[in-house]
This record gives C-alpha cells, sequence and structure tokens, in this order.
C-alpha cells in the first residue's frame, strides 16, 4: 500500500503518462478493434479504463470523473483522461493526507485501506493498457513502448526480436 502521498504521486504521474502514449497511439478507426464477437471493443476498454478512475469517488474523493457515453474520437478520450488522471491526483493531494491512506472503508463488502485502493487503481490501469496493446496490434497499429522495448523496437535496432 501506499504510506505517502508523495510517494502515490510520483507512480501516479510516471503510470500515467505510460497510459497517455497508449491512448495516444490509438485511431478512430481502431476504436471499432474486437477481439471476439460480442467482447469489449478497444474503444470500450479505452473508456473503461478512463471511467474507472470514477469509482475512487466512492473512498470520499470528490473530482470530475467524466460522464458517459465516450467521445465519439480516440483523441477525446485521451483528452478526456488526461483530464480526469489529473482531477485525481489533484483530489487526493487537497483532499486527503499521509494519514488518510492507512484508514480503510468498506468496498463490496471488504475493507480496503485508501493506500491500498490506490495501489488497486493502479494496477487496474496496467491490466487494462495490457489488453489494449493486443488490440492495437490486431488493428494494425504500433504499440508504445510501456515497461521495456516492443517487437518492433528490436526490430529497428537490428536485432532479433524475442517472439
Ligand atoms: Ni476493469
Amino acid at each position: 500500500m501506499f504510506a505517502t502521498i508523495e510517494a502515490f504521486a510520483k507512480e501516479w504521474e510516471s503510470e500515467s503518462e505510460l497510459t497517455d502514449r497508449v491512448l495516444g497511439r490509438l485511431t478512430d478507426d481502431s476504436l471499432r478493434q474486437a477481439i471476439a464477437a460480442d467482447r469489449r471493443t478497444l474503444g470500450e476498454l479505452a473508456w473503461h479504463l478512463v471511467t474507472s478512475l470514477r469509482f475512487m469517488a466512492a473512498l470520499g474523493l470528490d473530482f470530475d470523473g467524466g460522464a458517459d457515453p465516450a467521445p465519439g474520437s480516440a483523441a477525446g478520450i485521451a483528452e478526456e483522461y488526461r483530464r480526469i488522471s489529473s482531477a485525481l491526483l489533484q483530489a487526493v493531494r487537497v483532499q486527503w493526507s499521509d494519514d488518510s491512506l492507512g484508514e480503510a472503508r468498506t468496498i463490496m463488502g471488504e475493507q480496503w485501506r485508501n493506500g491500498d485502493s490506490l495501489r488497486f487503481t493502479l494496477m487496474h490501469q496496467a491490466h487494462h493498457r495490457g489488453q489494449m496493446t493486443v488490440l492495437m496490434r490486431q488493428a494494425g497499429l504500433r504499440p508504445p513502448e510501456i515497461y521495456g522495448p516492443t517487437y518492433e523496437t528490436w526490430v529497428d535496432q537490428g536485432k532479433t526480436p524475442l517472439a
């Protein structure tokens, strides 16, 4: 769990930049890419990632988490992410102190410390980013580097990529 607001802020800023990098590569056409019929499309996954930040309001944080429906363009989704991500961080900084992170709240019948909820939010975002990079490839897009080189990076560098 996060013990200090600053530790969270530092990680949120860097993870948020990674998410922004992924969203920034989406094209309007790619939003319709689905892994299979009746499953979520790339656009729906992207919008879920963005709007899931709203649930932090259940922890007592007051910020503008946006509203449905999703913007009709990839650029609109990315812009809304940047706004909500920054509003969430601002709310944590202003409305909570380090002590708030150790306080617990009941979420769906379970006790969650706020510092653990913040960690979960980061992991949830990374989980959906990973799903999105697969769909991005299926849509013919080049995913950005996230935690290391991509297949294409290795090729560009004249190296043999790991399959
Ligand atoms: Ni989810």
